[in-house]
């Protein structure tokens, strides 16, 4: 029915609604308003900075009446919604995604033109949203995308750091430095602050349980701070649907401490508020592994309280019951980060809302789903069971009653196994003891979830760190959902040229494949076509040289265009082993060097480019960029050397960076020791974009094999099962690296030798190479050079491989996180489709 006008009268209200700037006139008048009035600017000392933020502002309020279309229709369907709770979202840019999901990319590159400006260059001013460290992060920056575009009802919360991931600095010798990112310092025009949106959130105090001899507990005293939302459109692509990244700042409640403020201790008074904003002042940099800051745990409480805080109270509104709760609301742990999830919806239902215990734990385990993204064991989080009770009293208690009732039941269901109780326990007994949280994730919820398919991620969670879990909660609570990346951003908007071409050669309509990327099948029909193969072939050469003419002006540095692009970009970790492409790297040097300059001429010329960030303090792989810093130096000055081989480590990766690098590229590293890498995201946007994968059996380049062909990835090393033997045998049976792998153990002495520069700089590296190999490099070294070899002969042969490149293209359709996000839909959340009119 016809809902009543709120308020005044609807003839003026209605003759002044406004609705979405689509032509260049009104485009243009937006613009120069916001230029006139919210940046409060003359036309004549506009800058590009200034133009970006205008139209980024003008964008903006298309994406805001988008956005509240699609919050009053999904109010008024009041069906079933999901929310995404991730400590990390890795969004990058925001203006040309979204005026590619708008489909107004042409309309406004007209209007700016016509005002003067160049659209690419008003791109090129903004910041990327660096929040989050890596794979995980930019996994929940792609879901966003795509529950928008599938048109489900899926809101993101997270924190909204005032210092995004650190801006990494090299110096000349190669060492890493980390400066702060302060992506914030101009006008932010993607967000929406709203004050009216606001949380207090407790910290420390007392606590007492068992009130009046109920499970009831009470909580009171200590620090409150505000929450307060800021909000971040995410608009779905070619339709209107657009749903709502919300992200916590944290606030003093009071402002500053009243009483040494009314005592005329001013500083004093400032000096504790501002203990409330640092909570979300800075982006933790450390990935895989825990730190157990208390400055972290407050991040994740603040954050996970506010989010429940704030889905509680839209859940209220619907008037229903709460042991309904579950039919209204999923809520997806994106790993554990967010687990005091799980002991705060028991306070809000025990002690607030006062359910029994048992009603609440059945709501409560009903709601939440948990997805893990890792199987490193220094990566799984635990916390110190003081640190808990000190910041957080009463979830300390809740936790103490979870476990206790947990420990009951599985000695009910396995009498007198006390080994099995204790793997199982959620509290590590040490010295403090510790809280798992992945035990607690893992009780606390409907089901859990790995990231790529069964046969690895999902099974080894299944067969190794919850093993014991599944035992006792039965197979079907552990399922798979294999990661997948939006085909908006790593394909159409970072490589139009390629997108214009599957368009163009398929007769696919655009916004057809792009939201059903099997239809790419379609372009195994032209793998014969030698005209579409050139096309093909002249796409990635171009993107090729974009790449170089970005690492010339960014970097002042020369890019043979002509030579094999190789790539390895991601964070640096020991696990992901760049060491084992540098090492790679310096024995194609030596091979080189001792070739005579005849035989130098039949080498197919590579560059081989690496970028990514290392974890501030992580000895190891600080040192992996330093000796790729320095082999780079030296090759790129020899002059025998330097027109078969160059060497390049990128500073300061970003998904900005990412979406130059993966188009220009024609092979890839995927090189992680096997059993270590969960998944792996950015395989899935290289092959898309008609790059082949070099890498190991290891994570989602299985799948990406299973679907593209094994004839069409470069596999090699030890697989799995073999790996636990190999680090036995490298503890207790040593074999020397000159035995293992002599060819290794040459490029080792040539580190050794000071080819890169003082020997003692790398030695740590070295000796755990030598004497640990976690990670067997010693172990792959020589069947990596082998697939080396093996890529080199295969590039030789232009037409096959054009024609990989195209079949490994055609065959990506799986791997888009449509699909990835309709498996959460359909088999995890239980939400539908809903679209906006
Ligand atoms: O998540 C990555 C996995 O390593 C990768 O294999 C997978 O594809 C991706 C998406 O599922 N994990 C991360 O990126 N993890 C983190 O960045 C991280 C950050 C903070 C932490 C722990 C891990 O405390």
């Amino acid at each position: 029915g016809r809902e009543k006008w709120p308020r005044g009268e609807e003839k003026i209200w209605r003759d002044n609604l406004r609705s979405p700037d689509t032509d260049v006139p009104s485009i243009a008048r937006s613009f120069v308003n916001h230029v006139q009035t919210s940046l409060a600017r003359q036309p004549h000392n506009l800058n590009d900075l200034g133009a970006y933020l205008a139209t980024g502002l003008s964008v903006r309020d298309n994406l805001l009446l988008n956005w509240n279309e699609t919050q009053l229709h999904m109010n008024r369907t009041a069906g079933k919604r999901a929310y995404y709770l991730s400590l990390e979202f890795l969004m990058g840019r925001t203006l040309d995604n979204a005026l590619l999901n708008l489909g107004l990319k042409d309309q406004y590159r007209e209007t700016i033109d016509r005002l003067g400006f160049n659209l690419e260059d008003l791109i090129d001013q903004e910041r990327d949203a660096g929040l989050g460290n890596g794979g995980l992060g930019r996994l929940a920056a792609c879901y966003l995308d795509s529950s928008s575009t599938q048109e489900l009802p899926v809101w993101g919360y997270g924190l909204r750091y005032k210092y995004g991931i650190f801006q990494q600095l090299i110096s000349p010798d190669g060492q890493q430095l980390e400066a702060p990112d302060p992506w914030l310092e101009h006008l932010n025009p993607w967000e929406v602050a709203r004050a009216d949106v606001q949380y207090e959130i407790r910290f420390y105090g007392e606590a007492q349980k068992y009130v009046n001899g109920t499970d009831r507990g009470v909580w009171y005293g200590g620090q409150e701070v505000l929450a307060i939302a800021y909000d971040v459109t995410i608009p779905g692509y070619d339709t209107r649907n657009t749903n709502n990244l919300r992200l916590w700042g944290s606030m003093p409640k009071r402002g500053f401490d009243l009483q040494s403020f009314n005592a005329g201790d001013y500083e004093h008074a400032i000096e504790s508020s501002n203990g409330a904003a640092a909570i979300t002042s800075v982006l933790y940099p450390n990935d895989q592994t825990t730190f157990g800051k208390e400055l972290r745990l407050k991040q994740q409480y603040f954050w996970t309280a506010a989010s429940l805080a704030d889905i509680m109270r839209r859940f209220r509104n619907l008037g229903k019951p709460l042991i309904e709760l579950p039919d209204y609301i999923a809520i997806q742990l994106n790993d554990t980060h967010p687990t005091l999830a799980i002991p705060e919806l028991m306070r809000i239902l025990v002690d607030e809302e006062d359910l029994p215990w048992d009603v609440a734990w059945h709501v409560v385990t009903n709601t939440f789903f948990f997805t893990n993204h890792t199987v490193l064991p220094e990566a799984l989080e635990k916390w110190p069971v003081p640190l808990i009770e000190h910041l957080l009293p009463r979830h300390m208690q809740i936790i103490y009653d979870i476990v206790r009732r947990h420990f009951v039941s599985v000695a009910h269901k396995f009498p007198g196994d006390n080994d099995r109780l204790a793997r199982m326990s959620l509290i590590e007994e040490n010295h403090p003891k510790y809280v798992r949280m992945a035990h607690l994730a893992c009780i606390g919820d409907r089901k859990v979830n790995g990231v790529a398919e069964a046969s690895l991620h999902s099974e080894l969670v299944r067969t190794t760190i919850l093993k014991d879990f599944v035992d006792f909660f039965g197979v079907s609570k552990f399922g798979n959902v294999t990661n997948g990346i939006t085909p908006r951003r790593w394909l159409a908007q970072c490589n139009p040229g390629l997108t214009d071409l599957i368009t163009k050669t398929t007769k696919i309509p655009k916004n057809i494949w792009l939201k059903d990327l099997s239809k790419l099948e379609e372009l195994l029909k032209y793998v014969e076509d030698d005209d579409f193969r050139e096309e093909w072939a002249a796409v990635k050469q171009a993107n090729k040289e974009r790449l170089a003419h970005y690492v010339r002006v960014t970097f002042g540095l020369n890019v043979n265009t002509k030579a094999m692009f190789d790539v390895q970009i991601k964070r640096l970790h020991e696990y992901k082993r760049q060491t084992l492409n540098i090492l790679g790297v310096i024995h194609r040097y030596l091979t080189l060097k001792a070739m005579s300059p005849s035989e130098r001429k039949k080498v197919t010329p590579r560059n081989v480019f690496f970028a990514g960030k290392a974890a501030p303090g992580y000895v190891y792989t600080l040192q992996t960029i330093r000796l790729i810093v320095n082999v780079a130096r030296v090759v790129n000055a020899d002059p025998d050397i330097r027109d078969y081989l160059n060497v390049f480590f990128l500073p300061d990766y970003s998904v900005t960076m990412a979406e130059i690098l993966i188009p220009a590229s024609d092979i890839s590293q995927h090189i992680s020791t096997a059993g270590t890498e969960a998944s792996g995201t950015s395989n899935m946007k290289f092959c898309l974009n008609g790059g082949l994968l070099l890498g190991t059996v290891d994570g989602a380049n299985i799948e990406i094999a299973e679907e593209v062909g094994s004839e069409n990835v470069f596999f090699f090393g030890h697989l799995t099962p073999a790996v636990e033997e190999l680090r036995y045998q490298h503890k207790h049976h040593p074999v020397p690296v000159e035995e293992k792998s002599p060819d290794l153990a040459r490029v080792l002495d040539q580190i050794s030798s000071g080819l890169f520069g003082d020997e003692g700089v790398y030695e740590p590296l070295l000796n755990t190479i030598r004497q640990v190999d976690n990670y067997l490099i010693t172990d792959d070294f020589d069947s990596y050079i082998e697939a080396l070899r093996i890529v080199d002969d295969e590039y030789d042969d232009r037409t096959e491989w054009i024609k990989k490149s195209i079949r490994t293209t055609a065959k990506m359709g799986k791997f888009s996180s449509d699909r990835a996000i309709q498996d959460y839909a359909q088999e995890y959340w239980n939400i539908e489709s809903t679209k906006v009119q």
